[in-house]
């Protein structure tokens, strides 16, 4: 039997957090190797395990597999959580690649400085609000349909969980003008291999706060 995925990564959301999420929705049993200091992170680029000398960096299938996109587009793909033909899966490119754009907002977030914090929740809701969710509440109007692509269960909609419970933990009323995408979430959300994931005791890392960004920041630079 191939041996479980790997991943090397900091012990927090980051880059990585899709990764996790795309691999539990799976099914997939994982490993991790947490690094806490420049050391560990030097150590890795030294061994030659990081093809650009960064990370999320998973090991799968005999692959030392590095770029977030990569990644995930190689889960996805194994574990059949794409599009069932060329245009389903250009549709669904341009919808995650959007969740990855608000992803990315909410993700470095954190990092922000604090004389700069109010201002980027602002902008952050005020694209989830206007650029984002409403796409994605008349996509799920307009074709009636449970998931967000083909009728079927996909990455889509694993990561549009994803980003609509980190957009929920800074403004808990964020999707207060979108029914159907609380309904959606409620949802996806049940999905037994995502509610697993969602329960307390899971590979789910927590909102990054304060104190935590400090030392991931420490780690990269
Ligand atoms: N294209 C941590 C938390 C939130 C957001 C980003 C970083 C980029 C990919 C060392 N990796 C601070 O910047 C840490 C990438 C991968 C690539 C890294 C270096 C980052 C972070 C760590 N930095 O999508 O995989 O930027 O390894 O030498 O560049 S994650």
């Amino acid at each position: 039997m191939a041996s479980k995925p790997r991943l090397h990564y900091f012990d927090g959301r980051g880059r990585m957090e899709t990764t996790r999420w795309l691999l539990a929705a799976a099914g997939v049993e994982y490993e991790e190797q947490f690094f806490n200091s420049k050391e560990d992170l030097e150590k890795l680029r030294k061994d030659g395990a990081l093809l650009f000398q960064q990370v999320p960096m998973v090991e799968i299938d005999g692959m030392k597999m590095v770029q977030t996109r990569a990644i995930l587009n190689y889960i996805a793909a194994k574990y059949n959580l794409c599009g069932k033909d060329l245009k389903e899966k250009a549709l669904m490119d341009m919808y995650v690649e959007s969740i990855m754009d608000l992803g990315e907002m909410i993700m470095t977030h954190p990092y922000k400085p604090a004389d700069a914090k109010e201002k980027d929740l602002a902008l952050i809701t005020e694209r989830a609000t206007t650029r984002y969710f409403p796409v994605f509440e008349k996509v799920l109007k307009d074709h009636g349909q449970e998931y967000l692509v083909g009728n079927k269960f996909s990455r889509a909609d694993v990561q549009l969980l994803e980003v609509i419970l980190m957009a929920e933990e800074l403004k808990p009323d964020i999707l207060s003008k979108f029914p159907l995408l609380k309904a959606y979430k409620g949802r996806i959300s049940n999905i037994p291999t995502i509610k697993k994931f969602l329960q307390p005791g899971s590979a789910r890392k927590p909102q990054t706060d304060e104190k935590r960004a400090a030392e991931v920041i420490k780690i990269f630079y």
